[in-house]
């Protein structure tokens, strides 16, 4: 067992949702949440989740200044009690934007959290080992502990996200058009449970990825927008023909969503880099080149059913504040 160290009482973590373009969904069995497959995605500067963890007289958690039991949160400070010796604590959490919506913020939850129990307790966690710790809270949380291009793939005989590429190497912008706000009805992890039972595409899904990940890879290390682009949305229209193939169906999209990705395919034909991306929700992402960020922000406003709109650069990985 290790001794935290209790110098250091309370500490207020960072970060930021990310979103994939080559798509996690679908679990190996047995423990330690470990994806079926590899993924790419790029971390959101605009969107935030703030975290505080401090020691305190039993656990406590609060999101969005409301205290309610949080099984995922409380197994994931009961797992690393297994291996630290950490007293209980109150954890205090806020998104900057909706939550359970489909806009990562289990992701960013997760990374920040993990990132504020090490700096309150002093465990001293190297980076890859908080981003395996985030994974087992929910996996696309591992990838939120770094910035810019981020991968998650097995390394070392375990599952860690590392870096691909650094923000300002390549600083694409993303426009979030938000649809609706609302939580979704089916959490992702049961979601994807239900494809892996019941969708007859699940088998070409895992194979078809892994060699998505290796193009997506070579694509953003290259630089190659139009590689990137055809990539990133062939394993986004999979994912979702997954998750429509599955039993029952999952249909996380609206009218809107469809609209939008409309709009993305016509900035597209007049020749705006750009290209779309929807997570298990039913935000529209359009990922675009340097500089076409506000033009396509624009075009999303005016479709209806879009709330509002969100431009942002590429953000860094998980920090203490
Ligand atoms: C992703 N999503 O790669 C995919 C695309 C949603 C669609 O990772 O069960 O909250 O907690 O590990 O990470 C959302 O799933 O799932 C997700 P768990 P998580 O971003």
């Amino acid at each position: 067992m290790l001794t935290a160290s209790l110098t250091s009482r309370v500490a207020t973590a960072v970060a930021h949702p990310n979103i994939a373009l080559v798509k996690y969904w679908g679990k190996q069995p047995g423990p330690g949440n470990l994806p079926a497959t590899p993924s790419l995605s790029l971390t959101i500067a605009a969107l935030t989740t703030t975290t505080q963890v401090e020691a305190a007289v039993r656990d406590s958690i609060r999101i969005g200044g409301e205290t309610r039991p949080e099984p995922k949160i409380q197994a994931l400070v009961d797992a690393m009690r297994g291996i630290f010796e950490l007293p209980p604590m109150a954890i205090a959490t806020d998104n900057d934007f909706p939550t359970g919506a489909g806009l990562a913020s289990s992701a960013s939850g997760f990374a920040a959290l993990v990132t504020a129990i090490d700096a309150t307790f002093a465990l001293r966690l190297a980076p890859s080992a908080r981003s395996a710790w985030a994974r087992r809270g929910s996996a696309s949380a591992a990838r939120s502990v770094f910035g810019g291009f981020t991968t998650l793939c097995e390394r070392d005989a375990d599952w860690t996200a590392a870096e691909l590429l650094d923000k300002e190497a390549w600083p694409l912008e993303v426009v979030v058009a938000v649809t609706d706000e609302s939580p979704k009805a089916v959490p992702s992890s049961t979601g994807m449970e239900r494809s892996r039972a019941t969708s007859p595409f699940y088998g070409a899904w895992c194979e078809s990825t892994r060699t998505d990940f290796a193009i997506a890879c070579r694509a953003v290390t290259e630089r190659d927008f139009d590689t990137l682009a055809r990539v990133a949305e062939h394993s986004c229209l999979k994912l979702h023909a997954l998750m429509l193939s599955s039993r029952p169906a999952l249909v996380y999209w609206n009218p809107a969503t469809v609209a939008a990705t409309d709009a993305v395919r016509k900035l597209q034909e007049a020749g705006t880099p750009t290209f779309f991306t929807i997570d298990a929700g039913p935000q529209v992402k359009a990922v675009c080149a340097p500089g076409y960020g506000e033009a396509v922000a624009d075009a999303l406003a005016h479709v209806a059913g879009v709330v509002r709109t969100v431009i942002s650069g590429l953000g860094s990985g998980a920090y203490v504040r």
